[in-house]
């Protein structure tokens, strides 16, 4: 291996995971650090807390504040060694972060400090916030999460396209991301291969589940739906994306939402971003019924989650449109074209397709992401905390359902309304 290539995958010299002994020394060589934390390092307590299938996450404190550090194994925790991947990443995710802070610095964490040598970003420590996961499987209803999602979203999908950036600086952009090759790789085969064919790292609920795996893998035209989806990541790059916008990628208090770990960042499909989102709500949705106790049913939280997946579709509509309607700098759909009555109106026709069309691919993404979750290598802990295997099993089924139905009819539907009536129709019954 060329010395340039293995430094991305292994790092050169310098690089070494950091340990909770380590880690004082090194957070000491940044004044912005040492100021949050006061004190020295020896005042410092550090703990290492990540549960990702990725990377190392410590939790510094010291005298008079916190910080989280993050830092790139050169491989996939989840896997092991076997599966080397290029600590490169950290820098992906650092190039993202630094976009999304221009458009939305409200949500998303505050960054002090980025060591592209140890592949380690220093950013705010998020107290007293949780992983939005774990608050969905507890129940909690978060009443600012659909439009900031939405906001999060709408901003940053659109001024990183090419309604918002002159060409040659997206064109800049795009090629910059676009060496993000192995992470975009991973979400290439677990999320639109490896679910359809034999793969040795899948896994899902057995024996209950072996029946609708197997019917995955043969159904011709769920695998061309899932093939159309992967073409247009593989080729459409319309805006940078977060590129793994689950429910653990986002944190929340009540008040608060911050969206972290775009690790995945690279130029694709805007519904990618949007329907992962769908997809960890949607999860969740089919969740319910393994986390329900005899004292909440959780029939009206299981109306929450699809209020907020509407809200959350709506709200984002609403934002994006509105952006495209102001003055912009983009070379897409040159507004002195459209500058006479006809024009305007003519635009602001095709505003609504372009919003419609962006809808029936959320929808596939969303499709896919749900069936990856349940037929691929990594779960999500909404169904994987169901001990009862045949009530997991019977909550995966009906995720599949709709993930199956997403995919294959997702030009036929034409409003989240009937997202919404599909899910429940997905949702009633043994199927
Ligand atoms: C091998 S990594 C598995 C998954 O974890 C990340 O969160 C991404 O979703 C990725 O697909
Ligand atoms: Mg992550």
């Amino acid at each position: 291996m060329a010395d340039t290539v293995k430094n991305r995958f292994t790092g050169g010299a310098g690089y070494a995971p950091l340990t909770e002994q380590s880690i004082g020394g090194f957070l000491e060589s940044s004044s912005q650090v040492s100021n949050v934390l006061g004190g020295r390092s020896q005042d410092w307590s550090v703990r290492e807390v990540g549960d990702g299938n990725l990377n190392l996450v410590f939790i510094v404190k010291g005298p008079t504040g916190g910080v989280c550090l993050k830092q790139a194994l050169p491989y996939v925790r989840l896997v092991g060694e076997s599966w080397p991947l290029p600590i490169d990443r950290a820098h992906f995710e650092h190039e993202a972060l630094k976009a999304e802070a221009a458009v939305v610095p409200n949500l998303v964490p505050e960054i002090y400090f980025f060591d592209k040598i140890r592949a380690a970003i220093v950013m705010e420590l998020l107290e007293p916030h949780i992983i939005l996961r774990k608050g969905l499987i507890q129940g909690i209803r978060y009443p600012k999460l659909a439009d900031d999602i939405a906001t999060f979203a709408a901003q940053t999908l659109f001024s990183t396209s090419d309604l918002a950036l002159p060409a040659g600086r997206k064109r800049d952009q795009q090629s910059m991301f676009s060496l993000n090759i192995e992470l975009c790789r991973i979400t290439e085969e677990l999320v639109f291969t490896d679910p359809y064919r034999v793969a040795e790292l899948s896994r899902w609920t057995k024996p209950q589940l072996d029946d609708i795996a197997a019917e995955f893998r043969v159904d011709a035209h769920l695998k061309i739906a899932v093939q159309e989806l992967k073409w247009m990541f593989l080729s459409r790059g319309e805006a940078l994306l977060h590129g793994d916008l689950h429910t653990g990628s986002i944190m929340v208090t009540s008040e608060q939402t911050r969206v972290i770990d775009p690790e995945f960042a690279f130029y694709g499909p805007m519904g990618f971003d949007l329907g992962a989102f769908m997809a960890n709500l949607l999860l969740s949705y089919y969740s319910q019924e393994g986390h329900a106790t005899p004292d909440d049913d959780r029939k009206d939280y299981r109306r929450w989650l699809l209020d907020t997946l509407e809200t959350f579709w709506r709200s984002f509509e609403s934002k994006f449109l509105e952006l495209w309607r102001i003055p912009r700098t983009g070379d897409a759909f040159v507004p002195g074209l459209f500058e006479d009555e006809g024009g305007r109106r003519a635009l602001e026709a095709y505003r609504f397709t372009f919003v419609a069309r962006l809808l029936q691919d959320s929808i596939g993404f969303a499709g896919a992401k749900i069936a990856r979750r349940i037929l691929g290598l990594a779960h999500v802990e909404d169904m994987e905390s169901i001990g009862d295997s045949d009530c997991r099993a019977r909550c995966e089924r009906r995720a599949l359902n709709l993930a199956r139905q997403l995919m294959l009819g997702r030009n036929s539907i034409t409003s989240i309304a009937a997202v919404r009536q599909l899910a429940e129709t997905c949702g009633e019954g043994d199927l």
